[in-house]
């Protein structure tokens, strides 16, 4: 009886034959990665929760990260190598084995590469991040700089603008006087950080500004001030602000003439925006941009939060970036303490403390006179600043069918439904010689594909993590890898060798490839890979922002460029070198009165991944559209009605969902629905960022009437 409860209870001892091991969550970002505890029984995971030791997240997990043993169980995993069989798309396939499908992807590629070039082979990534340094090398390798990712949308436009500001990536710090949480609702998209901001306002008194058009957790918990601009205006409310500081004489000139580029011009682009005219163009009053202006004269020190993709998912979005960033720049809040510290990702996109060769690894085979990657005609600052592939301008790149067209794209984790107008990205699937996806799950773009190979979860495998705080580990397999799946970077170590690749380094697989990256730094890494926990490497450090302030950044002055001179050096791109403000596009104002934001985030999913768990699905099963109830009164619609929204190019029903959190005129929609496909009815082209070449997922014009 006792024993039987103990199994019931999922109590570890050697009588229930439990154990316990851990494991890292990779289902969202790697910020967190948070550590799993897991219960494991005759080679199952029978239970998942928060690694109490872990150094990172000291045993926190969200409803996603609990969501882990339903993750690791879909239904729909992929267990075998897979051959198409039927037509593309058609979810017909025979099982083959990992040498048919190594030798057949390797026949098709390199055929490729005899006919038509190794530059006519795209190598994409979806948001995973772990195996990305390996499928980059193994591109550059290969001979194609057409590498790209997620970051084509997410993340990386806010990396350019700090750029062009310092050559260095984006950094924020929270030990501040006053923070800006622009475009910030950390309660849903990074669950960790604002307990730390509820405890640092009791503990040091930090004043907090949340910018966001709704009301959210956050700016209900702790925002002293909720400035509601919008959707897409932020440009035109930073500049509004900086005229008023400037014209007040609230700035710091001492910082602005020692260590600012370009601050005249910039001074004298954005005198025109008043405190009226910056309420006419965002909607919020002139008194709270006001307040705002003396929330931040009065700040001793001030830093502002990055946003990674609502402030990006606008026709300004590299821009809005950069108007906020200035803000910064002209109250001497860059490099300075209680100010943003610019950083840089130094180990697999994380911040650890340490200097790696991961760049360099990643860079060193890169095929300088190969056709450039895709997009660098459409998108060059984009190109010039990250020198991957925009994956946003590569259905359009195959559609056109000319000398310069991919013929075969190889994909990990490729989900179609992420790119704007993805009904083109199917087409251009049609299109292609050949298709190579590799996934966990059966899903709707893996059906598109020619072969299907099947990767295995973070409890599967093992893998080199960073931490914050210099901290390296290598994680162990809870559980044996599922069917055949394998590790994403074994996948591509050993194709690599069948493909014949003339690259040592990359072809002696991961974990050489890590000591490769790490050869510089005092640790041991075969001593890493025996240790269960954390090592945490000693007497290291990066460049410090203060040394930056001292020696000069990294831009063409070396000082922090409000002027970029990269983009200054460059008028034929017909970009500008000062952060300005364009509203977002409307094709046709009489017949869109509404502006839709496709894509905030919901607490529970992410992205495609977990709509698929019925734990998750059950907690917010209808694809809904957040509305105003003035709205709703004057449309005549109610509480879960079925209302249609309409763009100009096409139409998708949603329930009804009234609620004060959203202004009139806006609508907020949910993305990652396969049934309700918002991404379907958003233009790419006329919509996108012309700087960063991003999707306008956020401010889409649009109407929307009962069904
Ligand atoms: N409308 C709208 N669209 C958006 C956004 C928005 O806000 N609104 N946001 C954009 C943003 S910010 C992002 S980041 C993108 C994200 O979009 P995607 O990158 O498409 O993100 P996911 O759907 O999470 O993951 C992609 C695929 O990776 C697979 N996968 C998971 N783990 C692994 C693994 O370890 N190895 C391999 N090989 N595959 C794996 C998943 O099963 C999935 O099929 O969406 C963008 N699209
Ligand atoms: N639970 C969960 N967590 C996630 C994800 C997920 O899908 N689910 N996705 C991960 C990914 S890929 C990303 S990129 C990050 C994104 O995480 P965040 O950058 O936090 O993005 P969101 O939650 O989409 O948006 C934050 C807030 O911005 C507001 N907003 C929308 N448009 C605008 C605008 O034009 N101006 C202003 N000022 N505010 C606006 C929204 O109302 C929302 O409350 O989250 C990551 N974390
Ligand atoms: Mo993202």
């Amino acid at each position: 009886m006792a024993e039987f409860d103990a199994l019931k209870a999922k109590l570890p001892g050697e009588d229930t034959g439990i154990e316990i091991k851990h494991s890292i969550c990779a289902i969202c970002s790697p910020a967190p990665h948070c550590g799993l505890t897991c219960y494991v029984k005759d080679g199952k995971v029978i239970k998942v929760e928060g690694w109490d030791e872990h150094p990172d997240s000291k045993g926190a997990l969200c409803t996603k990260g609990l969501s882990n043993r339903e993750y690791l169980y879909r239904k729909d995993r992929l267990l075998y190598p897979m051959r198409r069989t039927g037509e593309r798309g058609e979810g017909k396939f025979e099982r083959i084995t990992w040498e048919e499908a190594y030798a057949e992807i390797a026949e098709k590629l390199n055929g490729i590469k005899a006919q038509y070039g190794a530059d006519k082979v795209a190598f994409y990534s979806g948001y995973n991040k772990w195996y990305r340094s390996m499928l980059a090398r193994f591109a550059h390798s290969f001979g194609s700089q057409s590498y790209g990712t997620e970051h084509s949308s997410c993340f990386a436009s806010g990396l350019m603008a700090w750029q062009c500001a310092t050559g260095m990536e984006m950094g924020m710090n929270v030990m501040t006087k006053l923070f800006i949480g622009w475009a910030a609702n950390g309660y849903y998209s990074m669950y960790r950080l604002p307990k730390g901001i509820e405890k640092l306002k009791k503990l040091t008194g930090l004043k907090y500004i949340v910018v966001d058009p709704r009301i959210t957790p956050a700016s209900a918990r702790f925002a002293d001030l909720h400035l509601r601009p919008r959707l897409g205006t932020d440009g035109a409310l930073a500049l509004t602000i900086a005229n008023q500081l400037i014209q007040n004489g609230w700035i710091d000139k001492e910082y602005i003439d020692k260590y600012v580029h370009g601050f005249e011009q910039y001074a004298e682009s954005v005198k025109d925006y008043t405190l009226e005219k910056g309420e006419e163009l965002t909607g919020v009053p002139a008194a709270d941009i006001r307040k705002a202006v003396e929330m931040i004269r009065d700040a001793e020190t001030m830093s502002i939060s990055e946003s990674s993709a609502p402030l990006a998912h606008h026709h300004n979005g590299m821009q809005n970036y950069r108007c906020i960033m200035s803000l910064l720049a002209i109250t001497g809040n860059i490099g300075t303490p209680g100010g943003q510290y610019p950083s840089e990702g130094t180990f697999s996109e994380r911040t650890t403390g340490y200097d790696t060769h991961e760049r360099e690894f990643m860079f060193e085979t890169y095929p300088e006179h190969a056709d450039k990657a895709v997009g660098a005609d459409v998108h060059p600052l984009w190109y010039e600043l990250r020198r991957d592939m925009q994956a946003n301008d590569l259905a359009q790149n195959i559609l056109n069918q000319d000398e310069h067209s991919i013929k075969a794209l190889y994909a990990h984790g490729m989900n179609y439904r992420m790119f704007a107008e993805d009904g083109k990205v199917l087409e251009a699937f049609r299109k292609l010689d050949f298709f190579v996806d590799v996934d966990l799950f059966m899903t709707d773009s893996a059906k598109w594909a020619d072969i299907i190979l099947p990767c295995c979860t973070s409890m599967e495998r093992s893998e080199f993590k960073g931490y914050p705080g210099c901290y390296i580990m290598y994680t162990k397999p809870v559980v044996e890898p599922l069917g055949e799946s394998k590790r994403d970077v074994d996948i591509i170590t050993e194709l690599a060798n069948v493909m014949g690749i003339d690259d040592p380094v990359l072809c002696s697989g991961y974990e050489n490839a890590v000591k490769y990256i790490f050869r510089d730094l005092p640790v041991d890494l075969d001593e890493v890979m025996k240790n269960d926990g954390f090592t945490k490497i000693e007497g290291v450090g990066v460049k410090s922002s203060e040394w930056y302030m001292e020696h000069g950044w990294r831009t063409p002055t070396g000082k922090i460029e409000l002027y970029s001179e990269i983009i200054g050096a460059h008028p034929e791109w017909g970009l500008d070198p000062l952060p300005t403000y364009t509203p977002p596009v409307n094709p046709d104002p009489e017949k869109y009165p509404f502006m839709l934001c496709s894509g905030a985030r919901m607490p529970h999913v992410i992205h495609s991944r977990l709509h698929g768990s019925p734990w998750e699905r059950s907690l917010m099963p209808d694809p809904m559209v957040e509305i105003n109830p003035e709205d709703c009164r004057k449309l005549g619609i109610d509480m879960y009605d079925d209302v249609e929204i309409v763009t100009s190019i096409g139409s998708l029903t949603f329930k009804a969902n009234p609620t004060n959190t959203v202004s009139e005129g806006q609508l907020f929609v949910y993305h990652g629905y396969p049934e309700r496909d918002i991404n379907s009815i958003i233009p790419y082209r006329e919509l996108c960022d012309p700087y960063s070449g991003y999707p306008a997922y956020r401010s889409v014009y649009c109407n929307i009437r009962k069904a």
